[in-house]
């Protein structure tokens, strides 16, 4: 069918981009028959879990947007740059150092972290601060479970979690947007709460390598860039860390991180979102609708001074 529109307007100027990509997927997918549609992503392995705690009434965001509208600039600021740059990513062999303020520190090889504890099924809705949001069905199990393990001193107050920085195989490293490698943290309390997760995996399958394989931080109720990926170090500190985004613009990013609607970017406003897939926005809710489970770790302090 030949539909008449101005030729310098391209549909995917006018829709979100995923949402364009959707329609033109379902197009593809009545023509070709509904198999192509179905087809799974190339994923590598299936992983045993059990349902986690935590149930989310929301549908998740679909399989495709997820492994494709992705932040990890390591591997490029487009948002679909890390799907085609991340191939490259080798995630076997793998180890994650826990060190520092602990009796027992200790290198973890990933086929050991995998068996650590059960794998939960968590689904959780994932904010990011630029503005848009997604629902994931995580695979992975809590931080707690891993810190436990190396016997955290009485000292410890931080968690700092350093990323991979691999020139050989990021070319984002060669664009100085953040002071390489990517690094987060988070209050020992934050990291214990059972909403953490170290992530191995969603939607049943393991991590894809833009999504921060093979393993990632997951902390729902703060801004998506607190969940840093492909995680090589996790230490425990007793100054609060440094982290990527502080240091690259400490107006704009706090420590805390946690999501809310009532203090704005000094750029844009934060009181609504848009969720992948949908076209229009939705009311952005305190701690990104965690306020239940994590509210009271933060009793008593300056929610707009510590951001
Ligand atoms: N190492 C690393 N981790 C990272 C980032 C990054 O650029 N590098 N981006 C963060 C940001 S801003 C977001 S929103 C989430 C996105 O996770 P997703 O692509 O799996 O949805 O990853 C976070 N973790
Ligand atoms: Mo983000």
């Amino acid at each position: 069918m030949l539909i008449r529109r101005r030729p310098d307007i391209q549909p995917s100027e006018i829709t979100p981009r995923e949402v364009y990509r959707q329609r033109r997927d379902l197009m593809r997918a009545g023509l070709a028959g509904a198999a192509w549609l179905a087809a799974p992503a190339a994923f590598s392995a299936k992983l045993a879990t059990v349902p986690g705690p935590y149930k989310l009434d929301e549908s998740p965001t679909r399989l495709k947007d997820v492994t494709s509208y992705n932040n990890y600039y390591e591997f490029g600021t487009g948002k679909y740059d890390p799907e085609e740059n991340a191939k490259a990513l080798k995630t076997r062999p793998w180890s994650v150092a826990v060190e520092g303020l602990c009796a027992k520190p200790k290198v973890f090889g990933i086929e050991e972290l995998l068996k650590l504890a059960p794998l939960e099924e968590r689904t959780y809705r994932m904010r990011c601060v630029e503005g848009w949001s997604m629902v994931i069905p995580w695979v992975g199990f809590p931080i707690s479970a891993l810190l436990k393990q190396v016997q955290p001193l009485g000292s410890a107050k931080y968690v700092e979690f350093v990323t991979l920085e691999d020139p050989k195989v990021m070319p984002g490293l060669r664009v100085p947007v953040l002071d390489w490698p990517y690094v987060e943290g988070l209050r020992l309390d934050e990291a214990n709460h059972p909403l953490s997760i170290l992530a191995v995996g969603l939607y049943g399958e393991e991590l894809l390598p833009q999504n921060g394989a093979p393993i990632r931080l997951v902390v729902p109720w703060k801004y998506g860039f607190k969940s840093a990926k492909s995680i090589v170090k996790i230490r425990l500190v007793e100054q609060m860390p440094k982290t990527a985004w502080n240091v690259a613009a400490p107006q704009e990013y706090g420590f805390y991180s946690n999501v809310n609607p009532n203090v704005d970017h000094p750029r844009w406003s934060q009181a609504t979102e848009r969720r992948i897939g949908e076209l229009t926005k939705r009311k952005t809710l305190m701690f990104n609708g965690y306020a239940n489970e994590v509210a009271s770790l933060y009793t008593g302090m300056d929610l707009k001074k510590l951001y």
